[in-house]
This record gives C-alpha cells, structure tokens and sequence, in this order.
C-alpha cells in the first residue's frame, strides 16, 4: 500500500510537472485536427442561384435547382487536390436547409430539385465517407427566415436543427459556428444560447471539433484572406469574450495569446474566388496554383490550418476552373516537397555534452528530441556536400505543447561563412520558412526564447522554386 502512494505521488508529481512545463495542451480531437492541414469548404444554396452572398431568407425555395449535382465530383477533385476533408454549409445565413429538416419549411424539400426529394447533406456525407474524406458542417446560428428567429424558442430550433445533422450523416468532423450574426433589415437580434448549443453537441457528437472566432476547439484567424500570424500561438483566452461582435480584436485571433489558457488553434478559411458563393463572373478571377501555394505557406506553414473555399456552380459541379487551379496547386506541393534535403541527417544537439540523432530527420513525426536552450548554437546539421536551398521546415511535438518564442538559423557555405541569418518567433504545429536560395554546408538553429523545455518532432529543408518563396 505504501509502495502504492509513492507511485501515485511520483506519478502525480511528474504530470504537475509536465503541465508546468507546457501549459495547455491539444485533445485527441484537436491533435487529429492538425494533422488534417488542408481541407476544402462549399458554400451552396440559393445564392448560387440568385447571384447573392447573402440571402434574406425570402427567397423562394424553388430557386435552388442544380441541375447536375454530384457530390462525387466535388469528392473527386477534393480528393486529388489533396484536401483531407469538406465542410459543407449545410444553412446559409438565408436559413435554407440543404437537408430536409423538420424543423424548417426552407429546405430542399421545398425546392423542385430531386421533385423535392433531393438531400445534399446525404449525398455529400455519403460519397465522403466513400473516399475516405472526413466530413463536417457549418450551421449558421444566424438565420434570417426562421419565424422563431429573435426569440428565446430559436434556441430550440437551433438545438434541434444541430441534432438531426450531428445524429443522421455519420461521423462529423468539425462544426462551424460562423460570427456573422448581424441583426438583418429586420432588426431582430437574437440572445444565442451558446452554452447549450456546445452541451449538447458535445453529447451528440463528442468527437466533433466545434469551431468559432473564440473556440472552444477551433478559432477563427481575424481574416477572410487565409494569413495565420507569422507568430502564431495556439493558445488563447477566452474569458470575458463571445462570438461575433464580442470576439477578441482580430489581431489577437490572428496571433493567439503567448499565454492563453485554452488550447484552440487557428483556422484559415479563405476562398479560392472573391466570393464565398459560385458568381459566373468570377470565373476569371480564381487564384492560381501559386496563389493556393503562397496561402498554404501562410496557413500550414504558420502552424494553422488551411480552410479553402470552391463553391459548385449553378449545375452542382465545380467549375472547371477551380478544378484546374487545384490541380496546379498539389502538383505544385507534391513537386515542391518532394526532397529533403535533410532525410536522414545527423542533427547534433549541444547541451554541455553534445549528442548525436537522426529522430528530427527521420521522417517520423512522433519520434522528437527535446532541444538545448541556453547554448548557441545548439543544433547543428553538417551537410555531406553543400547543396542550394530556400525553405526550412521545423515542427514542434505539440502533443506536449508549444514553447518555442524566438529562434535563429543560420546557414553556413563551405568556408564557413555565414550565408544567411533568418530569425523568427512562433513554430508550433509547423513552420516553414522560405528565403532566396543559398549555397548551404551547416545549418545550426538557436533557441533564444521559449517558455519552457523545447520539443521538437522534425527538421526539413528544400529546394522550392525560387517563384514560390514568399515574397
Ligand atoms: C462569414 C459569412 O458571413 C460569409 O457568408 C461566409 O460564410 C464566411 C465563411 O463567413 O462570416
């Protein structure tokens, strides 16, 4: 028995410890989350169809008429573009529902689509789940036909509506609470039980990342232009703030708080036209694939995640356009990281002794080193010949948590000469620096500043094309 408490206070010890070491760290949910990196967004409804980005709410449901919809399109091309997972507006600001819900008479089943029979939600959860893509649901809390909508029973309704996607459509990844919730040229302003909304999704759905400008799993960037802060935390405090127009400033969201007490990382939603919505108009103006990769850059290369838009057309397809431009933009990743430069290289890491591991260049993105702080510089990777190279990839093993405030790399040519200095503050999940190619024979890295013990997963180097270094 004696034996027994002493386990349980070293054991409770270590993981006080532990917490003091890191702070906040990630939930299973969230940890898969990261993983995720890139995933695409479809906005659709009747603004397709009335050329609108916001609905009243008074359009008539027969608008909504695709006339070729397959969700087995949008999953393909999803799927070769290399997104991990969609997230659908299931309803709009306008309050139709994509599926029919028996809690609205704005649905599909109003529409002529399908003789009114027609469910997009299914469709779309189903070839999802097909292709091995995970799938989720934005559900606007503003609702601008809903007769309810501006009285305590709109709670009900909200609650309800969330329940029939969280319980009929398989496993939803993440749930999108979006900020926007104005009170419309109606004036009615709606007391959103926010706290109830997140009970019971969590009981309806406890594997479900919940996303809004504050979290609680997921925060919302501060931009519509897909940019994560170069110093990017994956912590922020919540306390005293709500969504919409009582978020924190947006250059908090954009940044984090260095000390925040939650863990609720960053996401970027951006689309790939001006508009959330398909416009005909817009067909010229969907970015290129370098434009997709400089977004991946600021995105997953800032330690977020990467939430891009590709709204179908009037048919129910993505257009080709936006098909081609993803195509362009995974080619563009696939040829770009294709080499590391550093697979495999002894990294040696100086603490007073130095040691001698190939863990942060294997590959392997749960094998780490936990990194020296006071020693400059204290890592070192000592190239067999010296090779032309522009971007540094590093991550931290965030499963513990995120330390690291300020790091320098410099690289060295083969006389020893310093090429270049880069420095820079947050790494987080991952941090890809790029810079005007040099010719490099050592690299060393340097922890100026971090909050507590450094951990560290991978090292990688590139060679990408000099056009695509962030300008
Ligand atoms: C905003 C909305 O008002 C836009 O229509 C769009 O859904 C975007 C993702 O979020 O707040």
């Amino acid at each position: 028995m004696k034996y027994l408490l002493f386990l349980f206070f070293i054991g409770y010890n270590l993981s006080v410890c532990a917490q003091k070491r890191t702070g906040p760290v990630p939930t299973s949910e969230q940890l898969e989350w990261h993983e995720m990196e890139f995933y695409l967004f479809i906005h659709f409804g009747p603004n397709t169809f009335t050329d609108v980005e916001w609905g009243t709410g008074k359009e008539d449901a027969k608008v909504f008429n695709p006339t070729a919809l397959d969700c087995n399109q949008w999953v393909k091309i999803a799927k070769q573009a290399g997104a991990k997972g969609i997230i659908l507006t299931a309803k709009h600001h306008d309050g139709f529902c994509l599926w029919p819900s028996n809690y609205s008479t704005h649905t599909v089943r109003e529409s002529n689509w399908k003789k009114g029979r027609g469910n997009v939600v299914r469709e779309l959860s189903i070839a999802c789940e097909n292709a091995g893509l995970k799938f989720g649901v934005y559900i606007s809390p503003w609702d601008r036909n809903h007769p309810k909508y501006g009285t305590p029973q709109y709670n009900d309704v909200y609650v309800r509506t969330m329940t029939e996607l969280l319980t009929n459509y398989g496993r939803i990844f993440e749930l999108w609470w979006d900020g926007a919730n104005g009170e419309g040229p109606n004036g009615k302003k709606q007391a959103y039980d926010f706290r109830r909304f997140e009970k019971m999704a969590r009981t309806l759905s406890p594997r479900s990342v919940i996303f809004s400008d504050i979290g609680p799993d997921i925060r919302w960037v501060g931009n519509e232009r897909g940019h994560a802060g170069e110093t990017n935390w994956n912590l922020l405090d919540t306390a005293g703030f709500s969504r919409g127009i009582g978020a924190p400033p947006t250059d908090t969201l954009n940044r984090g708080n260095e000390n925040g007490h939650q863990w609720i990382p960053a996401e970027c939603d951006v689309s790939i036209r001006p508009g959330w919505f398909y416009h005909k108009r817009e067909d010229s103006l969907v970015k290129t694939p370098a434009q997709l990769f400089d977004l991946y850059l600021k995105s997953v290369g800032r330690g977020a995640n990467f939430l891009l838009n590709v709204p179908p057309d009037q048919r129910g397809l993505f257009h080709s356009a936006d098909s081609a431009s993803l195509m362009g933009f995974k080619r563009l990743l696939d040829e770009n990281f294709k080499t590391n430069l550093l697979k495999n290289a002894v990294v040696e890491l100086r603490n007073g002794k130095i040691k001698k591991t190939k863990k942060l260049t294997d590959g392997y993105t749960d094998t780490y080193e936990s990194l020296p702080t006071a020693t400059d510089p204290g890592i070192s990777i000592e190239l067999e010949k010296e090779i032309m190279l522009n971007t540094i990839s590093l991550r931290e093993y965030i499963n513990v948590g995120q330390t690291v405030k300020k790091f320098t790399i410099r690289l060295l040519d083969k006389q020893n000469d310093l090429a270049r200095e880069i420095q820079a503050t947050t790494i987080g999940r991952k941090r890809i620096l790029t810079f005007p190619g040099v010719k490099v024979k050592k690299i060393t890295i340097t922890i100026l500043e971090a909050k507590a013990a450094v951990v560290i997963s991978e090292i990688a180097a590139y060679n990408i094309d000099e056009g695509l270094v962030e300008k």
